[in-house]
């Protein structure tokens, strides 16, 4: 059994708040949001982190974009802009290592360093 604790929450085991789910990724919310929208998407299949997705893996990783615009959308922050991070890595900040996209808006977004 699994570890990782996103993939326990993909597989139920530990509850969520689960705003978007289909074959290929699961949507919920961050248990330390930093912004009023702060959703995580996640790939059901488990990936470390960005440096180990190869080609295969192409199909997916498009399909969280589309999912994490589409939520924007539904969840009323497209309009005025929100982000998509990506932390890979120690050094990129990545704490849990089940490759993750946050979704962040719902307000003026602070620091910015690229
Ligand atoms: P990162 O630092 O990029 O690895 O972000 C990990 C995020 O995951 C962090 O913002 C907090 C969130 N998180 C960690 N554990 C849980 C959990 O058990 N449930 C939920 N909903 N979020 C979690």
């Amino acid at each position: 059994m699994s570890e990782c604790i996103f993939c326990k929450i993909i597989n139920k085991e530990i509850p969520s708040q689960v705003i978007f789910e289909d074959e290929h990724v699961l949507a919920f919310k961050d248990i330390n949001p930093v912004a009023p929208v702060h959703l995580l998407v996640v790939p059901k299949k488990h990936r470390e982190s960005l440096n180990d997705i190869d080609v295969t893996d192409e199909a997916w990783l498009g399909h969280i974009l589309i999912v994490a615009k589409k939520l924007a959308q539904e969840l009323g922050i497209a309009d005025s802009g929100y982000r998509v991070v990506n932390n890979c890595g120690d050094d990129g900040g990545q704490v849990v290592k089940h490759l993750h996209f946050h979704v962040i808006g719902g307000q003026p977004l602070g620091v910015k360093i690229c």
